[in-house]
């Protein structure tokens, strides 16, 4: 979109200089004090139209506002866009209507019933559908499928992990692959207690499953052990399914985990992680830096639509009577719960995949190709930060003495993060180097971040049983599973429909949409920074070919993080 520049001016002599838009100036750029005041009135003017709103309690802060209508004017989806929008929701939701009258007597008995809510395949989906009961690539999903935030090597054995008598080989299996560093767990406990949607009169069921599973020399990862609900005291052990129990049994307990997965993912991962936290950076950058900072310049391109899509999703998402209370086991309540949960583990640290691959002990797993793909990318973005950086701040003492940038810092922290310093984050800058960083943290977030958790809904969740949005039985307490107890536990016809028209809604190819760091405005006028985008541009577009070329060789590829596919912004 058009960013909104006032005119910077001053006097000389009986004449009136306005400052070209392109330039951008530092509070010391400007020893004269000539745009004080101006910088001073556009921030306060900013204040009042950008404000902090609050939409539930122990949240980080959105933007003000119950509609997109209460939006700033600078914010709204421009015509071409809303346009697309619009139409593509209508024509979503037209066809499920239409389908949904059509087809009433239509009814689901077999597994393979649910081809008939399957959507025009990508051809990773048509993957999903032949092989989807393959171990491989149940395992395969947490390292490179629609959620790879969850999953981390294993420093000990998971203390809820009760090993009954007579489980002595898992046992030794389970300490063979620890001592081997090749242990790794996907553990959903932020799902422990959260409190299932009732749907129509029928009541939906959540789960907390705990997966172990061991990572090959082919850089495959297989699961080992599906525990799905942590132990109750005065309970005896929860049950254990493994691979070598009865198909169905085993079967029903990865796709509890897939349905597990499926909430954390779109909560934590995509909606909190993604689209919220990308939205906290927006609004306090907008509140705080006037347009003549380098900064503001920066950062504009990276929050394009932000503001809208997820006011968007606050209304018909995640609303009461929304979609999520609709048809997600999670919905009326329990989702809220788990994004309050999941605040406590918004870390600065998670938010740098150099310090989140490290700590989740995926650094040198190069099967994790999420893993070697945000490290690569945040490497471009962070040479493109410090090459703008360095033009503007000369001195580790340039960034300390910029009050702009010091205040924009803390209210990222301290404000819309509500109280991030707790986690991690900085509430002051004081080297150009602790600026380089919160930066390429700034942007990646609002990029690959993103992307990494957006991009793979159309491929993981067209086959419904591979990422089910709700469970309608509790989890089986013995390994005695029929194919039919499977699909009575799946979603019913109209959740499943549901599930397809929003994922293809999400996961449609955008029309509209502007690849990072490809955008057309030219925010600075001087050829420094100009040379430094575009070098930016040239890395990108090298890793782009370089990723191409990669997964043409790869059995399944991985596309999340390539360049050409993740938007300069969220804006979907
Ligand atoms: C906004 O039917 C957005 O009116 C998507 O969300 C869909 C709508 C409106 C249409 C709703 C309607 C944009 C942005 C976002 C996000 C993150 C969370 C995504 C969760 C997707 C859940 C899929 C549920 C399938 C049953
Ligand atoms: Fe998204």
């Amino acid at each position: 979109g058009e960013a909104f520049f006032p005119c910077y001016r001053w006097v000389q002599g009986d004449g009136i200089i306005c400052l070209p838009e392109g330039t951008a100036l530092t509070v010391s750029d400007d020893p004269q004090n000539l745009f004080k005041t101006q910088r001073e009135q556009e921030v306060e003017a900013r204040k009042t139209v950008y404000r902090w709103g609050s939409w539930k309690d122990g949240l980080i802060l959105p933007i003000a506002g119950s509609s997109r209508q209460d939006l700033p004017r600078d914010q709204r989806f421009l015509e071409d866009k809303d346009l697309d929008f619009n139409f593509s929701l209508a024509k979503g939701l037209k066809d499920l209507a239409i389908k949904g009258t059509l087809e009433l007597a239509i009814c689901v008995k077999r597994l393979e019933d649910f081809k008939k809510v399957l959507v025009k395949k990508t051809p990773l989906a048509a993957r999903v559908l032949d092989c989807w009961k393959d171990d491989a690539l149940f395992g395969y999903q947490f390292l490179n499928g629609a959620n790879p935030m969850l999953v981390r090597r294993s420093k000990s054995l998971p203390a809820r992990l009760l090993l009954s008598p007579g489980m002595e080989d898992l046992q030794t299996q389970l300490e063979k692959e620890l001592q081997a560093g090749t242990l790794f767990e996907a553990d959903f406990s932020l799902l422990d207690g959260i409190k299932p949607n009732v749907i129509m009169f029928q009541q939906q069921y959540v789960a907390a499953p705990l997966v172990m599973l061991r990572l090959q020399p082919d850089g495959k990862l297989l699961p080992m052990v599906i525990q799905l609900q942590p132990p109750r005291h005065g309970s005896p052990p929860p049950l254990l399914f493994l691979p070598s129990d009865p198909p169905m049994a085993w079967l029903l307990a990865k796709i509890w985990v897939r349905s597990s997965d499926f909430q954390v993912h779109q909560l934590q991962s995509h909606l909190l992680r993604g689209h919220l936290v990308a939205e906290v950076i927006s609004v306090a950058t907008m509140r705080s830096l006037p347009s003549l900072h380098p900064i503001y310049k920066l950062l504009i391109p990276h929050f394009n639509y932000t503001m809208e899509i997820n006011t968007l999703a606050r209304s018909t998402l995640v609303s009461e009577y929304g979609i999520f209370d609709l048809v997600v086991s999670t919905g009326s309540g329990g989702h809220v719960d788990i994004l309050q949960r999941a605040v406590s583990y918004l870390t600065y640290r998670s938010f740098c995949p150099p310090d989140d691959l490290a700590d989740r002990g995926l650094l040198d797993v190069t099967s994790c190709l999420y893993g070697q793909d945000a490290l690569r990318l945040w490497g471009i973005i962070s040479r493109y930060v410090n090459g703008m950086v360095g033009l503007f701040y000369k001195s580790d003492e340039a960034v300390t003495c910029d009050p702009e940038l010091q205040v924009w810092c803390r209210e990222i922290t301290e404000i819309g993060l509500q109280g991030a310093q707790d986690r991690g984050f900085p509430l002051c800058l004081e080297s150009r180097a602790q600026l380089c960083h919160f930066l390429t943290m700034c942007i990646f977030t609002c990029t690959g971040q993103h992307a990494s958790a957006h991009l793979g809904q159309l491929d993981w969740y067209s086959w419904i049983p591979n990422g089910p949005c709700t469970m309608r039985k509790p989890p089986p307490t013995s390994k005695d599973v029929t194919e039919k107890d499977v699909v009575d536990s799946l979603p019913n016809l109209q959740q499943a429909r549901m599930q397809k028209t929003i994922v293809k809604f999400l996961g449609r190819h955008q029309p509209v949409m502007v690849a990072l760091g490809q955008h057309k405005e030219k925010y600075f006028s001087d050829p420094g920074p100009q040379a430094v985008l575009k070098q930016f541009q040239e890395e990108l577009a090298t890793m782009d070919e370089e990723i191409e070329v990669r997964n043409a060789q790869l059995d399944l590829p991985y596309e999340y993080l390539q360049p050409s596919k993740v938007e300069n912004s969220v804006t979907i």
